[in-house]
């Protein structure tokens, strides 16, 4: 492989254009002929995480369970993608020591763990509500959804953050050129 593993680490609220940025990343870097992975936080839990709901302490080991597998990912010399909304500071921060942890492995890792922060207002991803899980949660129907009743803390130490423009999200090109050029420089 003629790259180095990373793990880029996409976190924002439902809605706000994660799994997007991650699909079009993964483009991105696969036309520069870099080799990616995504995990995704909603498919891996039809698989490896069927077993977690959202309480907080499911949350938690949702995303331990993912940094886990980022990390090995990342060993093997990918660039991996992942995309959760991963709500506490507290998790990514694990995620973020536990990379540092196998940082021993030189050859394979450029920096440990690049940071994502999709920093949509709750606004317009209630306005997108693409699969009405929104709605529902205004209704009640689902309980402790983040952003509604749940919380999320946004990052103090993000790499990258990608902001809405005139209450309008970048496109997801755009997106991943800023994500990538991030890399490159790196
Ligand atoms: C947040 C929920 C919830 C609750 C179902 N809170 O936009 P989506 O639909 O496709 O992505 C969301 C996904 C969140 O999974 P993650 O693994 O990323 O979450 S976490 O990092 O917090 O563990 C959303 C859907 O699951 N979903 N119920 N209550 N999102």
């Amino acid at each position: 492989l003629n790259q180095k593993g990373c793990v880029v680490w996409i976190t924002g609220l439902s809605g706000s254009g994660k799994s997007t940025l991650a699909c079009s990343l993964s483009r991105e870097l696969n036309n520069r002929g870099k080799l990616s992975y995504i995990l995704d936080g909603d498919n891996l839990r039809h698989g490896l995480n069927k077993d977690l709901g959202f309480k907080a302490e499911d949350r938690v080991e949702n995303i331990r369970r993912v940094g886990e597998v980022a990390k090995l990912f990342a060993d093997a010399g990918l660039i991996c993608i992942a995309s959760l909304i991963s709500p506490y500071r507290k998790d990514r921060d694990a995620c973020r020591e536990m990379m540092q942890d196998s940082s021993f492995i030189e050859a394979s890792y450029s920096k440990p763990d690049f940071t994502v922060f999709m920093n949509m207002s709750l606004q317009l991803c209630e306005a997108r509500d693409p699969k009405g899980l929104y709605k529902l949660a205004r209704a009640g129907k689902i309980k402790g959804f983040t952003g509604i009743d749940d919380p999320y803390e946004s990052p103090l130490n993000c790499e990258i953050e990608l902001k809405e423009k005139e209450g309008e999200c970048p496109s997801p090109v755009a997106m991943a050129e800023e994500v990538v050029s991030y890399l490159e420089d790196k």
